[in-house]
C-alpha cells in the first residue's frame, strides 16, 4: 500500500498475517484469522481492534522516576505541525501493518496543544485533515475520538466537575473542538473517561454540586454533537481512581445509575477497562455483566493489571482465563454496542526495540481470539449454560413463574415459605464450573 509519507518508521517488519497454533513466526498470528466464523461473524466483526493514538505513538515510557526511554524517529522535528504529520505516518504504517481497522485517539495526541485555545484549534483542524486523508488512503476508520481534559494544568481540579466555571467552560470549548474533530473523521463514537473528575479530599468538595455539573454538561455535549447529526454512541469509561484519590465515574454499577439519574440512560454506554475494573475491586467479567444487565455493553479497552500492587500499570492483555471469562459474557450479550476492543496499553519502560510494540499487539490480538474460540466452544459445546439454567429452574413453571410474572404478593411467598417447611441444600457448584472453563482452555 501506498504511503502518503516517503518515510518508513518500522523498517523490516511487514503485514501481521495469520499463520496459525503452529508458526513460529513471532511476526504473525496464531489464533486471530481476521476472516475465520466464530458464533456467526467473522473475529474481524467480532473485535473491531483499534490502536490506542496514545500509548503507541506518543507515550515514550516516562515515569515518576525517569524520563522517557523510547525515541521515536517521529518525534524529531521541533515544529508541531510537522511533527504531528510525522507521527500520523507512523501511526498508520503501524495500524495497516498490524492489519488493524480502527484507532482511538485523544485530541492532543493528534498534535501538541498550542499555548492558545485559539492556535489549539488551528492545529486540530490541520491534523484533522491530513488524517481524513490517510484515513481515505488506508481504510482504517476511527473507532472513538476524546478530549483529554486531564493533563493541563488548569484541569487540576476537574474539568466538567470543577468549582470554577471558567474551567468547566474551557473544558466545554476543548471537547466542542474534540466532538467536531471525531465527527470529521466519521467517528463512530465518542468517549469521556472522567479523567480528574472526582475529588482528592471531601473537606473541600461539594460532591452533590460538582455531579450536578457533570450531568448537565455531558448532556450539553450530547445536544451538541447530535444536533451536528452525530449518530454514534457516547462511552463513559468507568474507574474508581487514579489519578484522583475518588473518581466519580467508579464502576460500570455506580456510572449505570448516574446515566439513569441524569437522563442520558439513551445515548451513553459504557467503554470498560480491564486495568479499572481491577482497581475497582471487580473482575473484567463482572463490570461487563454489569453493563450487559443495562444494555449498555458499549466497547472494551483491553489491558491488564498487576495483581500485586495497586495502580493502573496498562499491560498488554495475556491472562487467558481473564479474557476467556470476558469473552463469555461478550458472546452471551450479543457482542459490543457500537464499540470494539482498544488496546489502551502500553510497552514497559524497558521494551526499547522498534519491534516491540508489534510484539505486544500481536500477543493482545490473540488472547483476544483465543479467548473468543474457548469461549464459544464453552458456550455451544459444554454443560455450562445447561448447569447455570438449572440452577434458576425452580422460576420456570409453578409459583416460581407466578413470582416472576407479578402475579405473587409478600403474602404468597408467607403462605408458601409455611407450606415448605425446611428445603434442601442446592449445590452452586463452583468447583465444577471453574472445571469447564479449565477443561476448553
Ligand atoms: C486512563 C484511560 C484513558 C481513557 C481515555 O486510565 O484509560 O486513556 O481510555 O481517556
Ligand atoms: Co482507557
Amino acid at each position: 500500500m501506498a504511503l502518503i509519507g516517503n518515510k518508513e518508521y518500522f523498517k523490516g517488519i511487514g503485514e501481521i498475517k495469520y499463520e496459525g497454533k503452529d508458526s513460529d513466526n513471532p511476526l504473525a498470528y496464531k489464533y486471530y484469522n481476521p476472516e475465520q466464523v466464530v458464533a456467526g461473524k467473522t473475529m474481524r466483526e467480532h473485535f473491531k481492534f483499534a490502536v490506542a493514538y496514545w500509548h503507541t505513538f506518543c507515550g515514550q515510557g516516562a515515569d515518576p522516576f525517569g524520563p522517557g526511554t523510547q525515541n521515536f524517529p517521529w518525534d524529531q522535528p521541533s515544529d508541531a505541525v510537522a511533527a504531528a504529520k510525522e507521527k500520523a505516518d507512523a501511526a498508520f504504517e503501524f495500524i495497516t501493518k498490524m492489519g488493524f481497522d480502527y484507532f482511538c485517539f485523544h485530541d492532543f495526541d493528534l498534535i501538541q496543544e498550542a499555548s492558545t485555545f485559539a492556535e489549539s484549534e488551528k492545529r486540530l483542524a490541520t491534523i484533522v485533515d491530513y488524517i481524513k486523508g490517510k484515513q481515505s488512503e488506508s481504510g482504517v476508520k476511527l473507532l472513538w475520538g476524546t478530549a483529554n481534559c486531564f493533563s493541563n494544568p488548569r484541569y487540576m481540579n476537574g474539568a466538567s466537575t470543577n468549582p470554577d466555571f471558567n474551567v468547566l467552560a474551557r473544558a466545554g470549548g476543548q471537547i466542542k473542538l474534540a466532538l467536531d474533530a471525531t465527527m470529521a473523521l466519521d467517528g463512530e463514537n465518542y468517549v469521556f473517561w472522567g479523567g480528574r473528575e472526582g475529588y482528592m479530599s471531601l473537606l473541600n468538595t461539594n460532591i452533590k454540586k460538582e455531579l450536578d455539573h457533570m450531568g448537565r454538561f455531558l448532556g450539553m455535549a450530547r445536544d451538541y454533537a447530535r444536533a451536528q447529526g452525530f449518530k454514534g454512541n457516547f462511552f463513559i469509561e468507568p474507574k474508581p481512581m487514579e489519578p484522583m484519590k475518588h473518581q466519580y465515574d467508579f464502576d460500570s454499577a455506580t456510572v449505570a445509575g448516574f446515566l439513569h439519574q441524569y437522563g442520558l440512560q439513551d445515548d451513553f454506554k459504557l467503554n470498560l477497562e480491564f486495568n479499572h475494573a481491577t482497581l475497582a475491586n471487580h473482575t473484567m467479567q463482572h463490570e461487563m455483566e454489569v453493563a450487559a444487565s443495562h444494555g449498555m455493553l458499549g466497547s472494551l479497552d483491553a489491558n491488564r493489571g498487576d495483581y500485586q500492587n495497586g495502580w493502573d500499570t496498562d499491560q498488554f492483555p495475556n491472562n487467558i482465563t481473564e479474557v476467556t471469562e470476558a469473552m463469555i459474557t461478550f458472546l452471551k450479550a450479543g457482542g459490543l454496542q457500537g464499540g470494539g476492543i482498544n488496546f489502551d496499553a502500553k510497552i514497559r519502560r524497558n521494551s526499547t526495540d522498534m519491534d516491540d510494540v508489534f510484539h505486544a499487539h500481536i500477543g493482545g490480538v490473540d488472547i483476544f481470539a483465543r479467548g473468543l474460540l474457548v469461549a464459544d466452544k464453552i458456550i455451544s459445546s459444554s454443560q455450562y449454560d445447561a448447569l447455570r439454567e438449572k440452577r434458576y429452574s425452580s422460576f420456570d413453571s409453578g409459583k416460581g413463574k407466578d413470582f416472576e410474572d407479578g402475579k405473587l404478593d409478600f403474602t404468597d411467598l408467607y403462605q408458601i415459605a409455611k407450606d415448605n417447611g425446611e428445603l434442601e441444600l442446592q449445590s452452586g457448584k463452583q468447583e465444577l464450573f471453574e472445571n469447564i472453563i479449565n477443561q476448553y482452555i
